[in-house]
């Protein structure tokens, strides 16, 4: 049984690991951004997956003290990335409900972002539909403080939440991220093709740049080209990679 105590160890003990998805942009051919993921490398254990711990750090609130250090991880290691003469690239890190509710929390991200030395353009922060839901009025005006210190926000798992389209057009977002539900059965589903389509073009109407997640095939790639998405994230591209591997992928030039 996993005790909260458990993981606040792991986070004294610097157990915690970011791996990194990359992003491929379809129209040049490159990576252009990575996606942040947590995972637990524990010293019995080996690797653990978030979906084993994330959900117990939700409801203790440890997952803002884990958010602060997945913050500050992803940051020093784009800057240091950019310092080893890498070309620049856009890190993408998932904010959770409690975290973005904290009060604090902006000016925690301004100050991450002034000790890491990290250009905010290279910072992306991916909010789920359900969490801008939970408020959208105090969302929307920290989405616009967020957007004042220059980072990039995402909304992430869209089409899964209840966002009404009018909410939508109030959101300082630059991009949308098709969950990987409605990608998953192209090209067997009518119904998810026919959604992430719309999906496509709704974020095209609204100037927003759109990735779709989870592309594991050919075929779904081909589909999404056809709809008009330029960027696909998913094991088509590649799984999450740790540091090491991620620099060695890019060093491939694509
Ligand atoms: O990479 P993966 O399958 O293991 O991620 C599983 C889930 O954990 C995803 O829903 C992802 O959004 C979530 N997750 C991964 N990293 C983080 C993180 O740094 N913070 C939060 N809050 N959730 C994360
Ligand atoms: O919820 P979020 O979108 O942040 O979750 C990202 C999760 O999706 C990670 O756990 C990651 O490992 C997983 N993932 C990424 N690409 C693929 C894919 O192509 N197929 C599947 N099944 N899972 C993926
Ligand atoms: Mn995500
Ligand atoms: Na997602």
């Amino acid at each position: 049984l996993l005790r909260v105590e458990a993981l606040r160890h792991a986070l004294e003990q610097n157990e915690f690991v970011l791996h990194y998805q990359p992003q491929l942009d379809l129209a040049s051919g490159r990576i252009f951004a990575a996606e942040a993921l947590l995972r637990w490398n524990h010293p019995q254990q080996g690797l653990i997956s978030p979906c084993e711990f994330v959900p117990l750090a939700e409801e203790t609130g440890l997952i803002v003290e884990i958010g602060e250090w997945v913050l500050d991880a992803a940051c020093r290691q784009n800057r240091a990335w950019q310092d080893a003469g890498l070309p620049s690239l856009i890190v993408s890190v998932n904010v959770s409900a409690r975290q973005f509710a904290e009060k604090a929390w902006v000016s925690r991200v301004a100050r991450t972002l002034t000790e890491t030395g990290l250009d905010p353009q290279y910072l992306e922060l991916e909010l789920t539909e359900s969490l801008i839901m939970q408020d959208v009025p105090q969302a929307i005006a920290t989405m616009h403080e967020l957007e004042s210190l220059g980072v990039r926000l995402a909304i992430d798992d869209f089409g899964t939440g209840y966002s009404s389209l009018s909410a939508l057009k109030r959101f300082p977002v630059s991009r949308l991220k098709i969950d990987r539900s409605f990608v998953k059965d192209i090209p067997d589903d009518e119904d998810d093709m026919a959604i992430t389509a719309a999906i496509i073009s709704l974020a095209q109407k609204l100037k927003l740049d759109v990735i779709a997640e989870g592309v594991e095939t050919q075929e779904q790639l081909d589909f999404l080209r056809d709809a008009g998405c330029n960027e696909i994230q998913g094991y088509w591209v590649s799984r999450p990679l740790p540091p090491a591997a991620f620099v060695a992928r890019l060093a491939t030039g694509r």
